[in-house]
C-alpha cells in the first residue's frame, strides 16, 4: 500500500519501539511524515497500536534530535563538524589505541532499540569481531540475560523461549511482567491483554505472581502477592506440589530429560511450607495453584523482568521451563510453543548450533558466557574495566543505549566516562551518556531506514515477516548504524566486504529456509507462515550434546549452595525491611520517551516513590511529602506517593528519569525526576554469575522523612 494522492501517500510500517512490532500506516506530505495511525488491515496486529507507536512522529520531529555530527573542541564545547572529518578522526584515535594498548582497550555499549533495528546487530558485532575485541557490553545484562544463559543449558540454545501459547490455553502464570503497561517481552503479541482476555471469556484463568497489583491484574486475572527477589523459591514449590500432587509426567521425563533424579531432589527440598515466609505466599495457595495449573487443558507459563532481575534470575528461568516440561505442556496446544518465524532454525535435536558456554575469570570473580559476544560481559563492570582493569577500556562506543541512566552505578559511571580516551555515541539524541562524549553521532530512526521485523522471530504469536521501506528520506545528516559502521571499518583499514548490494544478504539467506525470497516480501510487505508447528519440539527444536532437555544443569547446581544462603539470609530479615523494585510506565520508555512534550503533562511530571500506605503511616509520611531513600549503593530525594496495590514492604519507582544534567534533551531536563537506579548495586558480587544478569529488583533501602529545610 503506498497510495499516491496527489503529495500526500500512505506507506505501511510498523513500529520499532517493543516486541509486538504493531502495523502503522505513516502518512507522508511533500516528503514529511505528518501521522502514523494503527494498521487496520495488518494481518497479526489488526489495528492495535498504543501511543508510544504513534508517537513516534513526535520523535521524529523532536527539535532535540541529533542532525550533525558533533565533536568536542579542546575547550570542551561540542561543534558540528563533516561526516568524513568524524569518521577519519575516529579511525585514527581507535588505531592509535588498538596500536598502543591492543584491542581489548576499546569496547562497545548497544542498548535496547538496536534490537529493533534488523540490520544493526550483524554490523555492530562484525565492527567489533574485526576490530579483535571482546569487551562488548549490551543492554541485555540489564534485562533478560538469564533468559539466554537459561535457555542455554535446559535447550542447548540461546534462542529457544517457547511462549505461551494465549490463543489455545486454560491457565496462564505470569510472574513478574505487566503486559497492559509493557506489552510483553520475549513474546512478540500485539494486544496482549486482548489475548488474555480471550483466556478468561473463553472459561480460563489468567494469574499475575507479582510484588505490585499491577494494572493488568487489575483489568483482569487474579493477583498473586509475591515478596521481591524470592520467585526462585515460589517456582521450586511449585514443582514441588506438581509432583506431589501426580501431575508430573514421568515417562515424558524418561523419553525427553536428563539429570531427572538431580531435579526430584532439588525440589524435594522446597516444600510449600518451607518457602511460604520467605516468598509471602502460604502454603495453600501454592498448592491450590499447581493443582489448577495441573488439571489444566493447556496451562503455560512466562516470566519476565521482574524475575529476570532477581538474584536468581538464571535458576528461575530453568524451572519456568521445568514447570512447563514436567506438565507436559511444553509443545502442547494451550501451553508453552516454539514459534518458528520466517527462519527455521530446525536442526537435529542433540546438534549444537552455538559454542556453548566460556568460563572467564576476572578479578571480579568467575563469569559464565554462554555464546560470546552476544553474551556481554555484564555491565555492571563497565565502570570497573574503565578504571580499574590491568588493561583498561579507553575507548567506547556506545549505540542506541544510556547506560549512564538505564544501570546500576550512575556515580560510579559518570566518574568513570571522563577516565576514557575516546567516547562516539550514536544515537538519537544527546542522551544523559552523550553528554560525555567526544563525537556525537547522528541515526536515522525507525521512519527513515528500511527494516524487518527481526526481533520477534522465534517469538510471535503468530509468524510473519514484515518489510518497510523508509518512510521518507533521513532528515538533515543522519545516517544508518550499518553505514557508519561500515565507513569506520573501512577507514581503520579494517577487513569488509561491500555492503552496496548486500545490506540484506543475510536476511535474504535466513528466508530461503521458509522458501521466500527477500524481493517477494519487498513486494508483498507482510507475509504470514500459519499456525505453530506442534510436535516437533523434542525432535527439531532441543540443541543439547545429547538431545535431551536438561532438567538439572551442572552448573546450576553449583549454584545450590547460595540460593541457600540467600534464602538463609532473607528468613532473618525483619518484617519492617523495606523492599525496592521498578515500575513501568506507560508515559515512559525507559529513558528515551522523556522529551517527548506529550506525555510530560501534568501529572506526569516527575517519577515518585511508590509507598503502601501501611508503610508510610508506620514511617510517619503522606502523599506529597520529600524522603531519603537509601541503600547500600547510594541515597535519593524522593517525593512521596500512596499506592495501595503494593505488597506492604515494598516500594516501587519509575527508571529513565534523572535527566537534571542532560542538556540536550530539553524538556527531559526541565521535569528531571531522579534515578532510581543510584541505588542499585554496582561491581563484583552485584550480577548473577551464571548470566552476568545485574540485581536489580528486591533491593534493601531504608525511607527517612527529610526534616523541613
Ligand atoms: N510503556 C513501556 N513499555 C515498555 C517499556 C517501557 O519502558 N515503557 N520497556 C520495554 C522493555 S525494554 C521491556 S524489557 C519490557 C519489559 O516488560 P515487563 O517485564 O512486563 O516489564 P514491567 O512492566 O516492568 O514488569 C515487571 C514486573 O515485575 C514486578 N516485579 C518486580 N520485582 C519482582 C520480583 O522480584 N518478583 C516478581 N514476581 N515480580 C517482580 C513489577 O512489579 C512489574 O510489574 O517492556 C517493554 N515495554
Ligand atoms: N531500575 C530499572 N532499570 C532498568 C529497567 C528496569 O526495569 N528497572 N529496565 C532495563 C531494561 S529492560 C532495558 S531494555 C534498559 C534500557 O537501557 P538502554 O538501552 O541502555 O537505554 P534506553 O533508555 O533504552 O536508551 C536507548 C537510547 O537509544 C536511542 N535510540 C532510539 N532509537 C534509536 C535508533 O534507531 N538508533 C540509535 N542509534 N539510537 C536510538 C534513544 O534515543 C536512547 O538514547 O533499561 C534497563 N534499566
Ligand atoms: S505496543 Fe509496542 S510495538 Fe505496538 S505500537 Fe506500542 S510501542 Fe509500538
Ligand atoms: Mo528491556
Amino acid at each position: 500500500m503506498s497510495a499516491e494522492a496527489g503529495l500526500t501517500r500512505s506507506v505501511r510500517t510498523f513500529c520499532r519501539v517493543c516486541e509486538p512490532a504493531c502495523g502503522l500506516v505513516a502518512e507522508v506530505e511533500e516528503g514529511r511524515l505528518v501521522r502514523l495511525k494503527p494498521d487496520k488491515a495488518h494481518p497479526v496486529s489488526q489495528g492495535y497500536a498504543c501511543h508510544k507507536g504513534l508517537f513516534g512522529v513526535d520523535i521524529h520531529h523532536d527539535p532535540d534530535r541529533l542532525n550533525h555530527p558533533l565533536r568536542r573542541t579542546a575547550e570542551g564545547t561540542l561543534e558540528p563538524t563533516t561526516w568524513d572529518a568524524a569518521i577519519s578522526d575516529i579511525a585514527r584515535r581507535l588505531n592509535d589505541l588498538r596500536a598502543r594498548h591492543g584491542a581489548q582497550a576499546i569496547a562497545g555499549y548497544l542498548g535496547n532499540p538496536g534490537e529493533y533495528n534488523a540490520r544493526l546487530p550483524e554490523a555492530w558485532y562484525g565492527f567489533f569481531a574485526r576490530l579483535g575485541t571482546d569487551r562488548l557490553f549490551n543492554v541485555n545484562t540489564q534485562d533478560c540475560g538469564n533468559k539466554f544463559a537459561g535457555s542455554e543449558a535446559v535447550f542447548g540454545s540461546v534462542t529457544v523461549h517457547p511462549i505461551p501459547d494465549l490463543a489455545r490455553s486454560r491457565f496462564v502464570l505470569l510472574i513478574g511482567e505487566n503486559p497492559k503497561v509493557s506489552q510483553m517481552s520475549f513474546v512478540s503479541q500485539p494486544d496482549a491483554m486482548g489475548a488474555l482476555a480471550g483466556v478468561i471469556a473463553r472459561g480460563g484463568e489468567v494469574v499475575f505472581v507479582n510484588p505490585r497489583r499491577v494494572e493488568s491484574a487489575r483489568q483482569l486475572g487474579e493477583w498473586l502477592p509475591i515478596k521481591p527477589d524470592t520467585d526462585v523459591y515460589f517456582l521450586a514449590a511449585l514443582l514441588h506440589e506438581l509432583d506431589r500432587l501426580g501431575h508430573v509426567d514421568h515417562r515424558l521425563l524418561d523419553r525427553h530429560g536428563c539429570h531427572v533424579d538431580a531435579l526430584s531432589r532439588f525440589i524435594a527440598n522446597w516444600p510449600p511450607a518451607r518457602v511460604a515466609a520467605v516468598t509471602g505466599i502460604a502454603a495453600e495457595r501454592i498448592t491450590d495453584l499447581a493443582r489448577r495449573f495441573g488439571m489444566a487443558e493447556g496451562a503455560a507459563i512466562h516470566l519476565s523482568t521482574g524475575v529476570n532481575m532477581g538474584r536468581q534470575g538464571t535458576l528461575a528461568y530453568w524451572l519456568m521451563h521445568m514447570v512447563s516440561f514436567v506438565t507436559g505442556n511444553l509443545d502442547r496446544p494451550g501451553g508453552n510453543v516454539q514459534s518458528v518465524g520466517y527462519y527455521t532454525r530446525r536442526t537435529q535435536a542433540g546438534r549444537r548450533r552455538e559454542p556453548g558456554i566460556s568460563m572467564m575469570d576476572t578479578p571480579w570473580g568467575t563469569i559464565r558466557r554462554p555464546r560470546p559476544p552476544i553474551f556481554p560481559w555484564p555491565s555492571n563492570l563497565l565502570p570497573a574495566l574503565i578504571t580499574e582493569a590491568e588493561t583498561p577500556i579507553r575507548a567506547l562506543i556506545v549505540c542506541a543505549g544510556n547506560p549512564v541512566l538505564s544501570m546500576g552505578g550512575e556515580a560510579q559511571l559518570r566518574a568513570a566516562l571522563p577516565a576514557l580516551e575516546l567516547l562516539v555515541v550514536v544515537d538519537l539524541y544527546r542522551n544523559a551518556t552523550g553528554e560525555y562524549a567526544d563525537y556525537l553521532l547522528p541515526a536515522t530512526d525507525a521512519f527513515e531506514r528500511d527494516d524487518l521485523n527481526a526481533i520477534g522471530t522465534g517469538m510471535q504469536a503468530q509468524s510473519y515477516v514484515q518489510y518497510t521501506p523508509a518512510v521518507v528520506a533521513p532528515g538533515f545528516e543522519r545516517r544508518h548504524e550499518q553505514d557508519i559502521l561500515q565507513d569506520l571499518a573501512m577507514a581503520m583499514g579494517l577487513e569488509t566486504t561491500p555492503l552496496e548490494n548486500d545490506r540484506w544478504g543475510k536476511f535474504a539467506h535466513m528466508m530461503r529456509s521458509r522458501g521466500l525470497s527477500f524481493e517477494t516480501l519487498k513486494d508483498l510487505g507482510v507475509v504470514t507462515f500459519g499456525d505453530h508447528e506442534f510436535g516437533q519440539f523434542f525432535s527439531h527444536h532441543v540443541h543439547t550434546d545429547d538431545g535431551r532437555v536438561d532438567c538439572c544443569p551442572p552448573d546450576f547446581a553449583a549454584r545450590f549452595p547460595a540460593l541457600e544462603a540467600q534464602f538463609a539470609a532473607l528468613a532473618t530479615e525483619t518484617a519492617d525491611t523495606l523492599k525496592l523494585i521498578s515500575l513501568r510506565e506507560a508515559r515512559m520508555m525507559n529513558s528515551w520517551y522523556s522529551n517527548v512534550p506529550r506525555l510530560r503533562t501534568r501529572s506526569h511530571q516527575h517519577n515518585p516513590l511508590h509507598l503502601h500506605p501501611v508503610d508510610a503511616a508506620r514511617l510517619g509520611l503522606a502523599e506529597g511529602a520529600m524522603a531519603t531513600l537509601t541503600s547500600a549503593a547510594g541515597s535519593l530525594e524522593v517525593l512521596i506517593t500512596l499506592d495501595e496495590d503494593l505488597l506492604p514492604g515494598v516500594v516501587a519507582m519509575t527508571h529513565g528519569w534523572g535527566h537534571a544534567e542532560t542538556g540536550g534533551m530539553r524538556v527531559a531536563q526541565a521535569f528531571p525526576g531522579v534515578n532510581c537506579n543510584r541505588l542499585l548495586p554496582i561491581g563484583a558480587g552485584s550480577f548473577d554469575p551464571l548470566s552476568g544478569q545485574a540485581h536489580m529488583t528486591g533491593i534493601p533501602v531504608a525511607l527517612h522523612a527529610r526534616a523541613p529545610t
